[in-house]
This record gives C-alpha cells, structure tokens and sequence, in this order.
C-alpha cells in the first residue's frame, strides 16, 4: 500500500490526496507533525531532502514532489488522470506548469497572510493579486468552453489548483474571483466532487 507522508492541511498533500481518491488507490497517511519539525528531521529528510511535505514510500521506492507524485500515481492507474493523446498531454503540461508558476506562488501568498496568519506586506498582496488575475483570465479561455482544463476530462492539471480554489475564497481574493466567472463555476464543480470534499472535511 502507498504510504503517504504529508500533512492533511498541506495543500501540496492535499493534490496528492486528491490523485489517490480519484484513481481510487489504497495509501495510509503518515501525518509528519509540522510543531514537532518532523518535516526537518529523520526520518522525513531522507525521504524528502528540502523538509518539506509530501513524500511517497511505495513498497521501497520513494518519491517527493507532489506533482511528480500524482503523475505516477495516475501512470500506475492506468493513467486515469491524463490524457490519451499527445496535444491534450501537452495542454495538461502547460496548465500545471501555469499552476506552479503562475498561480500556487502568489496564492500562497494570500493563505499564508489570512489562513496561515503569516503577515506578508501590502506591497507583496497587492502584487500577488495582480498575478493571479492574469492568471484567472488566461484559465478563463478553455473553461469558456469546456468543463475542466483539457476537455470534459478531469486531470492532474485540475487537481493542481484544487488546494488554492478551497482557500482563496476565504481571503480579499474572492473579489478578484467573482471577476472571472468561468474560474468560479470550475471551481464550484471541482470543489463539489466526493473526493475534494472528503479532503476539505465537508
Ligand atoms: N514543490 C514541493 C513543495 C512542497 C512544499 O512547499 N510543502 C510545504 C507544505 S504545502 C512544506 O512542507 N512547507 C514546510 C517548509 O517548507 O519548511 C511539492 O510540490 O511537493
């Protein structure tokens, strides 16, 4: 069975949370307890040598990385979470490569400030938001059209942006939210799926 080792607060645990629900695969959370720095300490930083969350142990091989992480779990399932042909894997590329850089830096910068009451400076927010609004407008296309980022298929590019659509809302984000009503409604359905929910404890 996967063992998972990760916080169930993380939002990097939670993408690899959410790949797991999804494919429907057996894993056992290892909870790594952030006030105790188990993150900083052995055994975690063999496993993930920056101390961060998550890491995978399956069966001895063991990976860090969430995104990594959730491309070999849907590989090992089939691939459920990626799809068959190569521009629509390509387009699922670009969207998480537009998650990790374009939108999960300068959301955690808003959840540090007002979920994790890390102050960060106006200057800092006010930039962040201006990112994620260029963002939103450039996710805004394909959902214009289609349920999810690549077709009517859920994928690992989706899931990428599950833990700052949960988050951001309780933050002065929403405003620039509700300016992108294509985003909220992906939002809504993706945060209405089972597996989100059991994550988020709804
Ligand atoms: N790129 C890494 C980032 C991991 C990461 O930033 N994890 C956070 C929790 S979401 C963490 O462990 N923070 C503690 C620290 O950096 O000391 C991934 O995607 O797995």
């Amino acid at each position: 069975m996967i063992q998972l080792y990760g916080s169930p607060f993380s939002t990097c645990t939670r993408k690899v949370l959410m790949t797991l629900l999804e494919t429907g695969t057996p894993y056992q959370l290892n909870v790594i307890d952030f006030a105790q720095r188990e993150h900083k300490t052995e055994p975690h930083v063999s496993r993930q040598p920056f101390g961060q969350v998550p890491a995978i142990d399956d069966d001895g091989f063991v990976l860090f990385e969430s995104r990594a992480i959730c491309r070999y779990l849907s590989a090992k399932a089939n691939d459920a979470l990626v799809p068959t042909s190569l521009r629509e894997r390509a387009l699922m590329d670009q969207w998480s490569s537009v998650e990790q850089s374009n939108v999960s830096p300068h959301a955690m910068k808003f959840i540090y400030h007002y979920v994790f009451k890390r102050a960060q400076e106006d200057a800092v927010l006010d930039a962040a938001r201006a990112s994620l609004e260029l963002a939103f407008a450039a996710l805004s296309k394909p959902l214009a059209t289609q349920p999810f980022l690549v077709g009517d298929k859920l994928t690992i590019a989706d899931i990428g942006h599950m833990p700052y659509l949960e988050l951001l809302p309780t933050t002065p984000m929403q405003a620039s939210l509700d300016k992108f009503p294509h985003v909220v409604a992906w939002s809504s359905r993706l945060r209405e799926r089972e597996t989100w929910r059991k994550i988020a404890g709804r």
